[in-house]
């Protein structure tokens, strides 16, 4: 993606501190530790979102307006076990309130881990995404750990788990590498001019 520029435009737990709706925005979501951020960053070409092995590092809504012209959203990660029972309820409060009624909203990219099947609550995040329309792209994240048999094999499979349609892309990336972004990039920029 072509950055002019890139800035933390919000971080917010709670409607009053969305940024306005004037700007389309696309979404990604996924487990914590997934890999969120980091493809986040791969695409836009720096470091801006925060990265860790330490999983649950993002716990608020992240709103990084591109260019002046639009915005990727980083939502919480999900799933993570050591992050306290109220943390994780409220995640869904969270999540459930941006999804509900944001106008400017495009797209949620789905990321999911490639070498496991989706989990529970990636299906359940999928759902909502369907529900309000936002369905349709989702990432295998970091292919770099698979061959390209297991590759072919666990992306089967996702599909099949998150019950995708022929139209629905997936699309196996590596932040590490820095591979797969192309044909994300070319159907983000799609959506942005539509
Ligand atoms: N091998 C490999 N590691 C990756 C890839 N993408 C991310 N990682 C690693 O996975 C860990 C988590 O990445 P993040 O991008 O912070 O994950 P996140 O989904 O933003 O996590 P939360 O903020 O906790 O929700 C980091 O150690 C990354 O370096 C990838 O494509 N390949
Ligand atoms: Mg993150």
């Amino acid at each position: 993606m072509i950055v002019k520029s890139a800035e933390l435009a919000a971080v917010a737990a709670r409607k009053a501190q969305y940024p306005s709706t004037d700007i389309k925005e696309l979404a990604f979501a996924g487990r914590s530790n997934v890999g969120k951020s980091s493809l986040i960053n791969l695409l836009l070409n720096r470091k801006i979102a925060r990265t860790s092995g330490s999983p649950g590092k993002t716990r608020t809504i992240n709103f990084y307006q591109i260019n002046g012209s639009f915005r990727i959203v980083d939502l919480p990660g999900y799933g993570y076990a050591k992050v306290s029972r109220s943390i994780s309820s409220t995640w869904g409060e969270m999540i459930e309130e941006y999804l509900k009624d944001r106008p400017n909203l495009i797209k949620v990219v789905q990321l999911v881990d490639i070498r496991h099947a989706p989990t529970e609550q990636d299906k359940t995040m999928y759902e909502w995404s369907r529900h309000y329309g936002y369905d349709g792209i989702v990432v295998a994240t970091k292919a770099d750990k698979l061959s390209r048999n297991e590759m072919t094999k666990n992306l089967a499979m996702i599909r099949r788990e998150l019950a995708l349609t022929e139209e629905d892309l997936l699309i196996p990336v590596s932040a590490l590498k820095k591979t797969g972004t192309k044909e994300l990039e070319a159907e983000l920029l799609r959506l942005l001019e539509g």
